[in-house]
């Protein structure tokens, strides 16, 4: 009996020493730690000591990337250098995504912050080729698509233009480029005769299947509105700040529009003969139809667009005649487009952000 009591009291003894010895431990450390936080809390340069610790670890993933010395957009055109050889590399790009895995949805724009051409080209032209071309480094895009801008005398609007634009149109995965379209000399503007030759040269650089015409200055609100070509040709500017979001009416085709290759020829491409503002578009409107096409369009919250506003430009005067020939429109199709299409390239310069196309369309003087 007395041993037993032994055993179990030498037992208890053991037991309650472990305990002891691993509340003391554990207070040990408890304490260890009360002395650093508080070494933080009181010494100055205890915190520093600590920041400068952490700060280490960043400026090592700093340097990690100083070492390398290159922006972004030089390593993505690395990657493109070595994924685009399969040979090299050993495999090959895949098809993009039908949809676009980095859009953002609806953006901010505003055209209150002047920036020059060299500011846009430091911001957004990193990851394009000179003359404002883009291919997707990670995928093989869907669609090449050739962005036409008729154009005179707006460089403030171009400079907002390619800002907003580029960053979306990478996103959106294209294979693309901007052509600006630049009627050479001070005679009557002819908006849609532009588009005509932009389509005529563009298609002599690269085998574009799918162009995007727009005004300059038209920036969509969204990059989910796509600047592809549809089963039909497609009206992208539904929802202009100044239409107050709304079609101005449901026939409206002005601003921005896509046809593919196909659709495009379809119709003989768009009219020459609509000189100065207007009538243009509703022309085209009707080539559609009377071809037997419809109009795609997304819908009025993805179609949103701000534009520069602006006074009337030179020598682009309403043209009273124009509203007239609309109704002929189906007739002058046949013999007014592609096939009637006479011009002069005057000049081609290429930025990193843009080409920029200068042509005599033989307007009459204003
Ligand atoms: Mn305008």
């Amino acid at each position: 009996m007395m041993k037993k009591l032994l055993t179990l009291l030498s037992l208890s003894a053991f037991v309650s020493l472990i305990i002891f010895s691993a509340f003391l431990y554990n207070g040990n450390r408890a304490s260890m730690a009360f002395v650093s936080v508080s070494r933080i809390v009181k010494s100055k340069t205890g915190i520093h000591l600590w920041t400068t610790k952490e700060n280490l670890k960043d400026s090592n993933m700093l340097q990690g990337t100083t070492v390398m010395g290159k922006p972004p957009w030089k390593e993505i055109k690395t990657v493109q250098n070595t994924t685009q050889v399969p040979a090299s590399s050993g495999k090959s790009l895949e098809l993009c995504p039908e949809t676009p895995p980095n859009l953002v949805g609806p953006l901010f724009v505003e055209f209150s912050t002047k920036r020059t051409l060299e500011q846009v080209r430091e911001a957004v032209g990193g990851p394009l080729q000179e003359g404002g071309r883009y291919k997707p480094p990670e995928c093989i895009s869907r669609h090449k698509v050739a962005v036409i801008i008729p154009f005179r005398n707006r460089h403030e609007h171009l400079i907002y233009w390619l800002y907003y634009l580029h960053p979306i149109l990478i996103r959106q995965q294209l294979d693309y480029g901007v052509y600006v379209i630049n009627q050479d000399g001070e005679g009557v503007f002819n908006r849609a005769k532009l588009m005509n030759a932009g389509y005529v040269e563009v298609l002599k650089e690269y085998d574009y299947d799918c162009f995007v015409f727009s005004d300059i200055d038209l920036v969509p609100m969204d990059d989910r509105n796509f600047y592809k070509c549809f089963d039909n040709p497609r009206h992208l500017a539904v929802a202009m700040d100044k239409f107050n979001f709304h079609l101005p009416y449901n026939t409206y085709f002005g601003g921005v529009s896509s046809l593919s290759k196909q659709q495009f020829t379809k119709i003989n491409g768009f009219p020459n003969t609509y000189w100065g503002w207007g009538g243009e578009d509703d022309d085209i409107y009707r080539r559609v139809i009377y071809s037997g096409m419809q109009i795609s369009r997304p819908d009025s919250s993805t179609g949103m667009y701000r534009m520069v506003k602006h006074e009337r430009d030179l020598h682009n005067e309403p043209n009273p005649q124009n509203p007239w020939k609309i109704n002929s429109a189906q007739q002058n199709m046949k013999s007014d487009g592609l096939n009637s299409l006479s011009y002069t390239v005057k000049d081609v310069r290429r930025d990193r952000l843009f080409t920029m196309i200068t042509v005599d369309i033989q307007a009459p003087p204003s």
